[in-house]
């Protein structure tokens, strides 16, 4: 799908300085040499912590440790002036005359942790304040650790979407892997979260339609991050969809869902609630859940005309 390189030369601190202002491009890449001091802790951070996070979800040890990790990091650039983590209860407003606005979720997919399975990091980017629409992101980041640790970003505008590879553990630098990546034309895999008794009975037909009509095989590794990759490489179908426990979904909007939206859309497909683009979704709580749809448009169309009179749900 991608011809990769024979020598990866790029690093991700030239490419950002190519294309992005000089505040921007320093950004991203102090974020990318966080990363060796992130991973090296992993192994040795794997209890249980005993606090709740402001969702009421209990936190592992990492997810403190790193979510502690990353707002140091950030404010050592001096280019970031506020902080906005799903892990920290109140945004962490530093120095007003910085130029960035920074929201992450420093560890998502943590309760993979037990299990050795893949999770991640995401960053969202903004110049202004918040609340904002994720049009207003001027950068979007994920990282995954998985058995490689990728780094994959997007500046919006048309910008691209890039993905890096750290080629030895430990090292500072990522290198370029896979440049102006575009999501395959026919879709590949599906991932869809939730108890698939408490989908509404529209979004279980179009589920069913996945595999039946579509051919799409099943993936749910359980982290957004890890989903999202297989989609953004393979195509196909990621949700988190509403229920009727949970009308708002599972993910967060200014944390996981507008950040991944920018990548997905720049890389050619399409992100919905259900009815609008997740770039649109206009909410000023900072905590906010949304329903996720994300993949190839041809299948978030389908997802949006298949919901569009409503929800209905089975009886219990
Ligand atoms: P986690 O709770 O492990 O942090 O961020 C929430 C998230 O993971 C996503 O990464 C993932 O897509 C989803 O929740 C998984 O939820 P389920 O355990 O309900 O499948
Ligand atoms: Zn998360």
């Amino acid at each position: 799908m991608f011809n990769v390189p024979d020598n990866l030369e790029i690093t991700l601190g030239k490419h950002a300085s190519k294309h992005l202002s000089a505040d921007l491009a320093t950004l991203i890449s102090r974020i990318g040499q966080m990363t060796p001091n992130v991973k090296a802790e992993f192994p040795k951070r794997l209890k249980v912590a005993r606090t709740t996070n402001k969702f009421g979800e209990v936190q592992k040890e990492l997810d403190a440790w790193t979510n502690g990790f990353f707002v140091d990091a950030l404010i050592k650039t001096g280019l970031v002036r506020a902080i906005y983590s799903e892990e920290l209860d109140k945004p962490y407003i530093y120095n007003d005359s910085a130029p960035f606005v920074v929201t992450m979720d420093p560890l998502d997919g943590s309760s993979n942790i037990s299990t050795n399975n893949v999770f991640g990091t995401i960053f969202g980017i903004y110049r202004e304040d918040l609340p904002a629409t994720g049009r207003k992101l001027v950068c979007a980041i994920y990282e995954l650790y998985g058995p490689i640790t990728t780094l994959v970003y997007t500046a919006g505008n048309g910008m691209g979407v890039h993905e890096f590879v750290k080629q030895r553990e430990g090292e500072q630098q990522y290198l370029l892997l896979h440049e102006n990546m575009k999501l395959p034309a026919k879709g590949e895999v599906f991932g869809i979260g939730a108890d698939p008794m408490e989908w509404s009975n529209e979004f279980m037909g179009f589920a069913k339609g996945l595999f039946k009509k579509h051919r799409l095989k099943a993936r749910y590794c359980g982290a957004f991050v890890g989903d999202f990759s297989q989609v953004l490489h393979r195509g196909g179908l990621f949700s988190y969809p509403c229920t009727k426990k949970s009308p708002n979904g599972k993910l967060r909007l200014y944390f996981e869902a507008a950040p991944m939206a920018l990548i997905m859309e720049e890389a050619g497909g399409a992100s919905s609630n259900g009815s609008i683009s997740l770039l649109d979704v206009d909410l000023p709580d900072i905590d906010a859940r949304v329903p996720l749809y994300m993949g190839n448009k041809y299948l978030i169309e389908e997802l949006e005309a298949a919901i569009k009179k409503g929800q209905t749900y089975r009886q219990q």
